[in-house]
C-alpha cells in the first residue's frame, strides 16, 4: 500500500495537540512529523503517492467503541443492526474499532455463545472488532472457559446483577468470577442494577395500570443502581479484583465509584452519551408510546435530579474513565411495539455507535471537557482499559492507521435522512445539531468516508485478540 500523508492539521492526543503531519505506511502510522520535518536530511513526506490535506482541521485517532451489541437476541427479538450494518454505521462516525459482546445466555455453553458471535461477524465488519464475552450466570464450566477465553485473547467478561432469569448471576456467582478474572488477569465488567427488587417494581407498576415507557425508568429508581455499584464494588474488593462498571447513569452511583477510587481500588466506570443529553422527563416522558425509543438499561435518568450535569462532571473529574455507546438498536415498528401497553416487554436499547464522536464534541465546543479529554474519553482510554494499546486510540509509529480527520468548523444535523446509516426505522438523536463534522475516516490506512462517500466494504474490518487491559499491568 501508498505511502499517505495527512498534512497541515492539528494532531490531538490525550495529553495534547500540536501542528503535525502524519505519515501513513500501509496499514499503520509511519511517523509523526513537524511540517516541513526534515529527518538526518531526508524529507521522509516527499515520497508520499498521496496526500490529505488537514489544514484548519482536527487530526485524532480512529475512535473505538468497547461496548456494542449487534444482533443481541433480546425479548424475543434481535437488535436490529447486523455486523455489517452496525460497523458501516461506526465508521461513517468515525468510530474504527468496535468491541462487541460475545452472548451466553444462562444454560447455555460459553464457547457456543463465543462460536456463535464468530460466526456472525466474521467477513461482515467494515472496521476492526473484537469481542468481549457475556456470562449469562456463572458455573464450574464457565470459570474454565474464562481461562480458554483470555487464551484467544478475550480478555473481559461482562456480568448481570440484573435480568433474572436471562443473563442474571447472583452474588456468589459474582464472586467465584471475580476471583477467577483475579487469577487469569481478564477484567470483570458489570451490569450493575438490582434486579431481583426492579422485577418487584415492574410487577407492581403493571397491576397499577402504569404501562407506558415512561414507567421503565421509574422502576429502576437510582437506588437500585448505587446500591448494586456499592455491592460489586465490595465483592472486587473482597476478592481483590479489578472491575469495570458499564453504563453508568445515576449521579449517586458515580458518587460510590469515586469514593472508591480514592481508596485506590482498581475499579472503573463508563457512561455513554445518552445518559450525558437524554432524560427521563423529556425522551421516557414523551406522549404516547414514543418514550419506546429512549428505553434502555441502566435508564435515563430524571433533569431535574442533576444526573446529567454530574456525569459531565465526572467525565472531568476522571471518575468516569470511557464513553462508549452501549449501540443496542431496535425498530419502532415491530420490535418496540413488543411493548406496546406493557413496558416491561419493549426491547432494551438505544443506538447510537453512529455519533460518540460527534455527541462528545458537542461536549467540548460547550466547554465541558477539552478536546484532549474528548480523544481521551472515546479512543484512547478505551483501547488501553481493553488490550488494544499500541495498536488502536493512538496516533504513533507503529499504531494501525486508525485515522479521523475531524472539522471543528464543520457542523453535523443529525436525523433519519440526514446522517443516519443504522439499521433502525428512527433516531434516538433526531434534531441534535453537532458544531462539528467527521470530514475522513480511515481505518489500517484504507479510506472508509471522505467527501461525504463511503469507500468501505464488509471485511475489511479483522478480528482483534486483545491482551490484558494496560490498568491492569
Ligand atoms: N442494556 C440495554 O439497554 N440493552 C442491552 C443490554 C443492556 O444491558
Ligand atoms: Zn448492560
Ligand atoms: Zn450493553
Amino acid at each position: 500500500m501508498a505511502h499517505t500523508l495527512i498534512r497541515g492539521g492539528t494532531v490531538v492526543g490525550p495529553t495534547g495537540s500540536a501542528e503535525m503531519d502524519v505519515l501513513v505506511d500501509g496499514e499503520q502510522v509511519a511517523a509523526l512529523l513537524r511540517p516541513g520535518d526534515m529527518r538526518l536530511g531526508v524529507d521522509l513526506a516527499a515520497g508520499a503517492e498521496r496526500v490529505i490535506d488537514a489544514t484548519g482541521k482536527y487530526v485524532i485517532p480512529g475512535a473505538v467503541d468497547c461496548h456494542t451489541h449487534m444482533e443481541l437476541p433480546f425479548g424475543g427479538t434481535h437488535a436490529s443492526d447486523t455486523f455489517e450494518t452496525g460497523t458501516r454505521a461506526a465508521a461513517w462516525g468515525g468510530t474504527t474499532t468496535i468491541v462487541d459482546f460475545a452472548v451466553q445466555r444462562t444454560g447455555e455453553r460459553v464457547q457456543d455463545g463465543l462460536a456463535a458471535w464468530h460466526e456472525k461477524a466474521a467477513g461482515q465488519c467494515a472496521v476492526d472488532y473484537g469481542f468481549h464475552q457475556i456470562l449469562g450466570g456463572v458455573d464450574d464450566d464457565a470459570l474454565k472457559a474464562m481461562d480458554e477465553l483470555v487464551a484467544e485473547g478475550i480478555t473481559s467478561f461482562k456480568l448481570f446483577m440484573a435480568y433474572p432469569g436471562v443473563f442474571y448471576s447472583d452474588d456468589g456467582q459474582i464472586l467465584r468470577a471475580m476471583q477467577k478474572a483475579r487469577d487469569n488477569g481478564s477484567l470483570i465488567m458489570m451490569h450493575a442494577e438490582n434486579g431481583i427488587a426492579i422485577d418487584v417494581l415492574v410487577r407492581q407498576a403493571l397491576d397499577r395500570g402504569d404501562t407506558a415507557p415512561f414507567f421503565h425508568g421509574t422502576t429502576r429508581p437510582w437506588e437500585t443502581e448505587e446500591e448494586a455499584t456499592h455491592r460489586a464494588i465490595m465483592l472486587a474488593r473482597l476478592t481483590g479484583a479489578p472491575l469495570y462498571i458499564v453504563h453508568m447513569s445515576a449521579r449517586q452511583a458515580v458518587a460510590t465509584l469515586a469514593r472508591a477510587r480514592e481508596e485506590d481500588l482498581p475499579v472503573y466506570g463508563e457512561t455513554c452519551p445518552q445518559y450525558l443529553y437524554l432524560s427521563l422527563e423529556e425522551q421516557l416522558g414523551a406522549p404516547g408510546f414514543e418514550g419506546a425509543k429512549w428505553v434502555c438499561s441502566t435508564p435515563l435518568r430524571s433533569r431535574a435530579q442533576g444526573h446529567q450535569d454530574e456525569l459531565w462532571q465526572y467525565l472531568r473529574t476522571g471518575a468516569l474513565s470511557v464513553v462508549s455507546t452501549d449501540h443496542c438498536p431496535f425498530c419502532l415498528k415491530e420490535q418496540k411495539e413488543l411493548g406496546l401497553g406493557d413496558f416491561s416487554k419493549i426491547p432494551n436499547g438505544i443506538g447510537g455507535v453512529e455519533h460518540r464522536l460527534d455527541l462528545l464534541y458537542q461536549g467540548v465546543v460547550e466547554g465541558r471537557i477539552t478536546r484532549e479529554r474528548w480523544v481521551e474519553l472515546c479512543c484512547t482510554t478505551p483501547a488501553r482499559m481493553f488490550g488494544l494499546d499500541g495498536r488502536k486510540g493512538v496516533l504513533a509509529p507503529g499504531a494501525d492507521a486508525d485515522v479521523v480527520v475531524y472539522d471543528p468548523a464543520g457542523h453535523t444535523s443529525i436525523g433519519l435522512g440526514k446522517t443516519h446509516h443504522m439499521n433502525m426505522d428512527h433516531s434516538a438523536w433526531e434534531g441534535f445539531e453537532i458544531d462539528g463534522h467527521v470530514d475522513l475516516v480511515m481505518s489500517r490506512g484504507r479510506v472508509l468516508v471522505a467527501d461525504g462517500e463511503y469507500h468501505g466494504s464488509p471485511g475489511h474490518g479483522n478480528y482483534l485478540r486483545r491482551g490484558p487491559s494496560a490498568y491492569l499491568r
